[in-house]
């Protein structure tokens, strides 16, 4: 299976939650950034408040307000595969990244609802249509693939890291495929939504294993998280 991150690293990781003074903490990945932002009041509701600013800090575990929870701080796209191979027991990671994902050895208990865009097809300004045998710029060559696979359309899909938005302004690619949230990125670089291929916003994904050894603190907490989604404000 190709992990965006090493074995090693995951052993490190392991081997720094079980140095830390709280070896039987529970354990959730979450990257630092917006999901981190957005993830914040939901947990201070159910009592999980970080000690420490990721943004401030260079920790890479956090400890929080519950003695028996530590806060993890990773890629956004290497949550999934902490979770999976149980160096975190809990994740929170955006659908955009899961539909990435190769395995899919995890639970996906609840929607969030943090977070939230859509992937997008976009084209540049004037070009109403995407052509019937596209070049097709993103990071989300899995989900791009399929996508155009179940339109029936023959895509040739070029993988980029980042800034995608400049592929179609210097013919590298016809259409980028991209998260769009409020659509300035897109206005910006002269680029038009030409399609929605989905709605995303981030997920609490659970270790298949700590579901059933913490079965009692792990379900607790995914309780917990749907009863603070279903009673946020607004
Ligand atoms: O930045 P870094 O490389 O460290 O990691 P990352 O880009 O994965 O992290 P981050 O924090 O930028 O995004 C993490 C997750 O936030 C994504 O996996 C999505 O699930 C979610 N999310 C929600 C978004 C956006 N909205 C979003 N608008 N992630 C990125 N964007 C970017 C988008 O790629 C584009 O560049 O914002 C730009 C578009 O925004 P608008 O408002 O101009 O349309
Ligand atoms: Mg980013």
């Amino acid at each position: 299976m190709l992990a965006t991150c090493t074995l090693e690293q995951i052993a490190i990781a392991k081997m720094t939650i079980k140095t830390d003074s709280t070896s039987n903490a529970i354990v959730i990945a979450v990257s630092k950034g917006r999901i981190f932002k957005q993830a914040l009041p939901l947990l201070a509701k159910i009592g999980i408040e970080p000690l420490d600013d990721p943004d401030k800090s260079r920790k890479l575990v956090l400890s929080t307000s519950d003695p028996e929870v530590n806060l993890l701080i990773i890629r956004a796209t290497d949550v999934p595969t902490y979770v999976e191979y149980g160096a975190a027991h809990l994740g929170i990671a955006g659908k955009d990244v899961l539909m990435e994902y190769d395995g899919r050895d995890f639970y996906e208990p609840l929607d969030l609802g943090i977070a939230c865009c859509r992937l997008m097809v976009a084209g540049v300004d004037g070009a109403d249509q995407i052509p019937s045998r596209p070049r097709i710029a993103t990071k989300y060559s899995r989900t791009a693939r399929d996508y155009f696979a179940s339109q029936g359309i023959q895509a040739e899909i070029i993988k980029l890291y980042g800034s995608m938005e400049l592929a179609p302004l210097v013919g590298l690619a016809d259409c980028i495929v991209d998260l769009v949230d409020t659509g300035s990125t897109l206005k910006a670089n002269g680029l038009v939504a030409l399609e929605t291929i989905c709605e995303i916003s981030s997920r609490l994904i659970v270790n298949k294993a700590a579901m059933k050894t913490r079965h009692a603190r792990v379900s607790s907490i995914v309780s917990s998280l749907r009863n603070a989604v279903e009673t946020r404000d607004g």
